[in-house]
């Protein structure tokens, strides 16, 4: 009975984490969890920072952000924390067999190191994913006007 309950806890826990970060962040018509009313829009010159990792989670921040043509985004982890792209991979494309967005993302898979500035010419939506964390929410896009 024991081991029947600590079994049960498992799943209620894993299930915890499942709610959480699943439907309620990816919504029907969105892409990567962003819906067209999500796309906050960075300041209209300079690299915009897209954050990931610890201190602020298993997320993208913003996780989703409209920039113009010609700008660029660096992701930026914190390493005194521990956020690489050894823990955090970043991939292009829809998470978790999710819609792409438009063809040609200029986002390039990354393994090492912590920040990765990719330039944007041209207008789309863009998406990325952590390969080892999307399953948890980690992913975003990038809607370039
Ligand atoms: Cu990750």
């Amino acid at each position: 009975m024991r081991n029947l309950s600590a079994s049960l806890a498992s799943v209620v826990l894993a299930c915890i984490g499942c709610g959480s970060s699943g439907s309620s962040s990816n919504p029907a018509g969105s892409i990567n969890g962003c819906v067209p009313s999500d796309f906050t829009a960075a300041p209209a010159t300079g690299t915009v920072s897209v954050k990931y990792g610890d201190p602020i989670g298993l997320v993208y921040a913003p996780r989703c952000v409209s920039i113009a043509a010609g700008q660029s985004v660096t992701f930026a982890g914190d390493v005194s924390s521990g956020s690489t792209f050894s823990v955090h991979p970043l991939r292009p494309g829809g998470a978790n067999g999710g819609p792409s967005g438009t063809t040609g993302n200029p986002i390039a898979a990354q393994d090492t190191g912590s920040t990765y500035t990719v330039s944007f010419p041209a207008a789309g939506t863009f998406t990325y994913f952590c390969r080892t964390h999307e399953q948890m929410g980690m992913y975003g896009a990038i809607q370039v006007r």
